[in-house]
C-alpha cells in the first residue's frame, strides 16, 4: 500500500531548517509521501535571509496541477508565497482542482524578521488565500498583520480568532508561542467552539522552522485522515518534540529537530 500523500506549496530554505525542506522532513517523519510546489528560492543560512528569487506564478500553478492530476494530493499546505501574483495562481489552481484539506500558514517573515513577502502581497494573502483555508495557522505577528489585533494575553487570542474566522477560513489556530510566559498555548476556533492546546515551553533560541513544522505535521495528519482537532493535537505533539530536539547550527539560529521520531540506524 502506498503511503498517504501531502503537498507543500512553499519557498526553499537553502539552510534546510524551514520552508519546503522543513515540510518535507516533517512529512517523512510523519510517514506521508511529501511533494513540493516551490514558490521561491531563499538565499539563507543560520544568520538570516540575504535574498530571495521568485518563480513565475504559472510555474507554481503547473507544479501543483502536475502532481494533483497524476499522483493525487491527500492534503496540502502553504508556506512562503512571496507575491500577490503567485498567491493568485495558487488560489486559482487549488480551487479549480478542489485540493483539500488546505492548510494555510500565513508566513510573512523569517525568525530573524527578514521579509518573505512582497510588501503588496499581504492584502492578497488575507483576501485571496486565507478564505480558501481549511485551517489557517498564524503566529501573533501574523495575526497583527492580517487583522490589526495586537494580542497581549490569552484573552485577546479569542478576539483574534474571531476576526480571523471572519476572513473566511473554516478553522483558525492562533499560536500563542510568542506570548512572554506560561505554557505554549494555541487556540483553535471553528466559528462556534474554542479549544486550547497547551504544551510545556522549551526555552531555546533554536526554533527556526517551528511554525512550518507544526503546520506540516497537521497537514500530514489530515492526509492520514484525521479531523482538524485531532490533527492539531498531533501537530502540537510533533512540534513540541522537535523543539525539544532542536540543535545549534552555524553561527546563528539553529533548526528544530525533525529526527526525533526517526529511528536510529544500525
Ligand atoms: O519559518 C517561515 C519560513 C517559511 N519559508 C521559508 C523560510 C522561512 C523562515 O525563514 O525561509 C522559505
Amino acid at each position: 500500500m502506498p503511503p498517504p500523500t501531502a503537498l507543500t506549496i512553499a519557498g526553499s530554505d537553502s539552510g534546510g531548517g524551514a520552508g519546503a525542506q522543513a515540510d518535507l522532513k516533517t512529512f517523512l517523519a510523519c510517514r506521508v509521501h511529501g511533494m513540493s510546489a516551490l514558490t521561491a528560492v531563499t538565499v539563507q543560512n543560520s544568520l538570516g535571509v540575504s535574498a530571495f528569487y521568485e518563480l513565475p506564478p504559472h510555474a507554481v500553478g503547473e507544479q501543483i496541477e502536475s502532481v494533483a492530476t497524476d499522483i493525487g494530493v491527500g492534503a496540502a499546505k502553504t508556506g512562503m508565497l512571496a507575491s500577490a501574483p503567485i498567491m493568485a495562481a495558487v488560489a486559482d489552481t487549488v480551487q479549480r482542482l478542489g485540493i483539500a484539506p488546505f492548510v494555510v500558514d500565513p508566513v510573512a517573515a523569517s525568525q530573524h524578521g527578514d521579509p518573505l513577502l512582497q510588501p503588496d502581497a499581504l492584502a492578497a494573502l488575507r483576501d485571496v488565500v486565507v478564505p480558501l483555508a481549511t485551517l489557517v495557522t498564524p503566529n501573533l505577528g501574523e495575526v497583527r498583520l492580517l487583522t490589526g489585533i495586537e494580542v497581549r494575553g490569552r484573552y485577546d487570542m479569542a478576539d483574534a480568532a474571531r476576526a480571523l474566522h471572519d476572513l473566511g477560513p473554516q478553522w483558525v489556530l492562533v499560536k500563542g508561542g510568542h506570548l512572554p510566559d506560561g505554557d505554549a498555548a494555541d487556540l483553535l476556533y471553528d466559528g462556534s467552539k474554542f479549544r486550547e492546546f497547551s504544551a510545556p515551553r522549551h526555552v531555546t533560541e533554536h526554533t527556526h522552522g517551528s511554525g512550518d513544522t507544526l503546520a506540516a505535521a497537521i497537514t500530514a495528519a489530515l492526509a492520514r485522515g484525521a479531523d482538524v482537532p485531532s490533527a492539531v493535537e498531533f501537530g502540537k505533539w510533533f512540534v513540541t518534540g522537535a523543539v525539544r530536539d532542536s540543535f545549534p547550527l552555524g553561527a546563528g539560529l539553529g533548526p528544530v529537530g525533525h529526527f526525533w521520531r526517526v529511528e536510529e540506524l544500525p
